[in-house]
């Protein structure tokens, strides 16, 4: 191939030789090149951390050629591109899902095989890259995979935190958080590149001069600069040869910061101070929900926006120049939620006092590329930042941010005069003694989409959270049910019923999930239904091993796996659960074993460090969980187990092996949920709420094949002022008996008082989240679904059914369905096609 020029910069291409082989003979050889010749290592022992590298160096070497076709694809057409940007990528582990998509899994292994490797053994010394907190930070990551496979141009621009979510211990009942130094051992999949390094603003404060003709301008003087250095990691499309980026940044001091705030003799000083800069990028915030208003977190924000902003500027420049005419028009900037809603002003700013382009062309090209993506529903989890914060660090930010307001005022004034209150609710400056900017309210104001992630959360945004701007424009506000890629959640996790499957419709659900509902005209089919309930065991008893391994405890395989493994919140109702749990011990303790349908309890999941009654709700499973598996009536009836450090690998575990699947939240408060959408998927059966996706789920697959529980959203808000648990519990036998029972002080002996937290946050009139309303319905449900359990023929029925009806749930659906209304992408054309 000859070296290629490129007519619009000054540079040449370095031609690529011969495409590399994708043969066990090829993948061989490359690997012993990167493990003897590159990382220098000659002693071969499977849990090498060399090894690992090695194989995912092979592996790469084919992703970086499709990565430069898919680049030059991209540059010939000059197509509409999308920036997604998140302060979180949930990416868990690469190495398997690579391996899938390239198509290279087989020849791999057999690669492998030949020097006596399991290539299993490989991907289990893959750390997870944890670089997100839950549901929005996995649906990054679901969203990229679906994106490259459908050949769509989206570039996912994030946060190269040192340490991701942190990893749970739990000691003695209580969860400790200890660093997740995941690039301790490298991170063999990232390439650095310098070359498009970014200088991002900080302090200072906002001037203006008279430019040449006479305009006056702003210009954000005095700054301290921090550095972007960004860090690509390659995204495969399914056996397509597309290849996507991920661009994570990570901050450096420049060579100037501090120095001259020390004398000459405080040099040493001087340097160790560059610390200060490097820490932006230090540590992911843990906060599922809320916890606002740290700086650093601000820092974050702001340097992830200006970042990837200046970067699209700088592609854009290499084919535009200076001409803006058309920007809007070729990019589009997707917000994860109000975590970087300040690229609306940064937009602003970069396109006036950088570019020289005025004010009513800027906002225009703003609310024409930025759409916002809304996650909770739960008022005090919108982001809100002081101003007087917002006025010290992006001083000139602010500037843009109260003009924005002051027009957008007179927009609400003028559409309706007089009306003072409503001016009031909308201001993107909240009042009071610390006057404080709402995010959520920028990234309306500045975006031409705003969407929910479930059809019930978006009707809910529009009638309650941002009701008033529906009201002022009411075709900006649209849905987006999420999704899960079928490709890690079904393909990869579960390659024992993807096999059962395949053999029975093909594999062409892997790219069209909904070639799943073939699988009905099988669920009523004996010799399929025992290969299913094959698979299954074999997962229960995959998972069994992972338990046991971590915590010492056996399970009995021969048990409804009943999971709930999600963030711990009050609005998630793990309480609900162990109200449960509690409720089936006491039954086996008053002689109705015989009654009981033997169940394993799995909760799951990681508590905000500094939400006090997150961590005690973990405390208080592990001290039922402690009293209830060392009780030998227990045996062989119920078994209450905590799993530890739940992340995306132990999902990838978990939601295989699952029977019954936990969806318990108080109605109206979970935006979707994604965790419903894997456990279904995998034939597991729902008991939840009518809240967020959960709706769709039971509509999908029809009510008699889920176990619905519990008050819907109108009705809990017509209950609350008038609600009072005490009167619940006490009209109710069993409720009664399961608080005295945690009142007693059974599951707490030598820990007086443990349990008077939960206690009293179930008996509180002002319970937002209403444990106690739903508890006897909660209860009946779980009744249904173990007797169903023990109809085996009819059970297996509805779980394939529930695999075959979850094919909507692909983030296929979902990223076809953002293309269609709000991106509209033309998917990237290779030269080979
Ligand atoms: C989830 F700003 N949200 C929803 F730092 N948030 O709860 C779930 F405080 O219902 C959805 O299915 C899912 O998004 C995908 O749409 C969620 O995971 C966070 O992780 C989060 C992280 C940080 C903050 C706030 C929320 C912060």
């Amino acid at each position: 191939m000859p070296a290629r020029s490129d007519k619009h910069s000054n540079t040449t291409q370095l031609p690529l030789s011969k495409d590399l082989p994708m043969t066990a003979d090829a993948i061989l050889k490359d690997f012993s090149h990167y493990f003897g010749h590159m990382l220098g290592r000659r002693t071969i022992s499977a849990d090498s951390p060399f090894l690992y590298q090695a194989v995912v160096f092979a592996a790469r070497d084919r992703l970086v050629e499709r990565w430069g076709k898919t680049r030059d694809a991209m540059e010939s057409k000059d197509n509409r591109r999308v920036s997604y940007l998140s302060l979180e990528f949930l990416m868990g582990r690469l190495l398997r899902n690579a391996l899938l998509n390239l198509g290279i899994e087989d020849e791999t292994a057999e690669a492998l095989n030949r020097i006596g490797l399991d290539l299993e053994d490989v991907y289990e010394r893959e750390r997870d890259a944890g670089l997100g907190n839950g549901g929005l930070g996995r649906l990054a990551a679901c969203f990229l995979d679906s994106c490259a496979t459908l050949k769509l141009p989206v570039l996912g621009y994030g946060i190269r935190y040192h340490y991701g979510m942190f990893h749970q211990r739990i000691e003695n009942g209580h969860q400790l958080e200890e660093p997740d130094s995941w690039l301790r051992e490298g991170f063999p999949w990232e390439i650095e590149r310098i070359e498009f390094t970014q200088a991002i603003k900080f302090g200072g404060r906002s001037n203006t001069y008279t430019d040449k003709g006479g305009i006056t301008r702003y210009q954000w003087v005095d700054t301290q600069d921090v550095l972007a250095i960004p860090f690509d990691v390659p995204i495969p499309g399914y056996e397509n040869d597309v290849v996507n980026t991920l661009r994570l940044w990570s901050a450096a001091a420049t060579d100037g910061f501090d120095l001259d705030e020390f004398n000459a003799g405080s040099y040493v000083d001087a340097v160790a101070a560059k610390n200060a800069a490097e820490n932006i990028t230090m540590v992911l915030y843990p906060n599922a929900e809320t916890e606002n208003g740290q700086e650093l977190r601000l820092r974050q924000q702001y340097f992830l926006a200006s970042a990837s902003l200046q970067d699209t500027i700088r592609y854009w420049a290499l084919h535009h120049g200076d001409d803006f005419s058309e920007f809007a028009e070729k990019n589009c900037f997707q917000l994860n939620d109000t975590h970087p809603a300040v690229a609306v002003a940064e937009l602003m700013r970069l396109l006036m006092d950088e570019h020289g382009i005025d004010w009513d062309m800027a906002w225009d090209i703003t609310r024409n590329t930025m759409a916002y993506t809304n996650h909770t529903l739960l008022p005090e989890a919108l982001e809100k930042w002081p101003v007087s914060m917002f006025r010290r660090l992006l001083p000139r930010i602010l500037d843009i941010i109260y003009e924005i307001n002051a027009r957008f005022v007179a927009e609400v004034s003028q559409r309706w005069p007089g009306d003072n209150d409503r001016i009031r609710r909308m201001s993107l400056v909240e009042e009071g003694s610390e006057p404080m900017l709402r995010m959520a309210y920028l990234a309306i104001v500045g975006s031409f989409s705003v969407n929910g992630v479930a059809a019930l959360h978006s009707k809910l945004l529009r009638e309650g959270l941002f009701r008033d701007f529906a009201d002022l424009w009411p075709e900006k506000f649209n849905n987006k049910t999420n999704g899960v890629t079928q490709r890690r959640w079904l393909a990869a996790c579960n390659q024992e019923l993807a096999a059962l499957i395949s053999e029975k419709i093909g594999n062409g659900w892997i790219t069209d999930l909904t070639q799943l509902s073939q699988l009905a005209a099988l669920a009523d089919d004996a010799n399929f239904q025992v290969a299913w309930r094959e698979v299954k065991l074999h997962n229960k008893q995959r998972l069994a091993a992972n338990i046991e391994a971590k915590t010492g405890l056996k399970i009995s395989t021969d048990s409804i796996f009943d999971v709930q493994v999600k963030r711990i919140h009050e609005y998630k109702r793990q309480l609900l659960n162990l109200l449960h749990a509690v409720h089936l011990y006491d039954r086996i303790r008053r002689g109705e074993g015989e009654q009981i349908v033997p169940r394993t309890i799995v909760i799951g999941g990681k508590a905000a460090p500094g939400y006090a009654m997150a961590k005690n709700i973990i405390k208080c499973i592990n001290n039922v969980a402690r009293v209830i598996n060392s009780d030998p009536m227990m045996a062989g009836k119920l078994q209450l187990i905590f799993y530890p450090d739940y992340n995306v690998s132990g999902m990838e575990l978990i939601c295989p092996a699952a029977d019954l699947s936990e969806q318990i939240s108080t109605a109206g408060k979970e935006a979707s949920g994604t965790g419903n959408m894997k456990f279904m998927m995998n034939g597991a059966l729902t008991i939840g709420t009518l809240d967020g996706a959960n709706v769709e789920i039971r509509e999908a697959v029809g009510a008699e094949n889920f176990f619905l529980f519990g008050l819907t959203v109108e009705q809990i808000e017509a209950l609350r002022g008038q609600y009072d648990p005490q009167v619940i519990i006490d009209a109710d036998d069993d409720f009664k008996r399961v608080m005295d029972l945690l009142d007693s002080g059974h599951f707490n002996r030598f820990e007086s008082g443990l349990m008077d937290g939960i206690s009293q946050a179930i008996r509180e009139p002002a319970d937002l989240w209403m444990t106690a309303a739903d508890f006897r319905s909660f209860v009946d449900a779980q009744t249904a679904a173990a007797e169903a359990y023990t109809e085996t023929e009819n059970w297996t029925k509805m779980s394939i059914l529930n695999t075959a009806a979850s094919g909507q749930f692909s983030t296929d659906r979902t990223m076809r369905e953002y293309n269609d209304d709000i991106w509209r992408l033309l998917p990237i054309e290779l030269d080979s096609d």
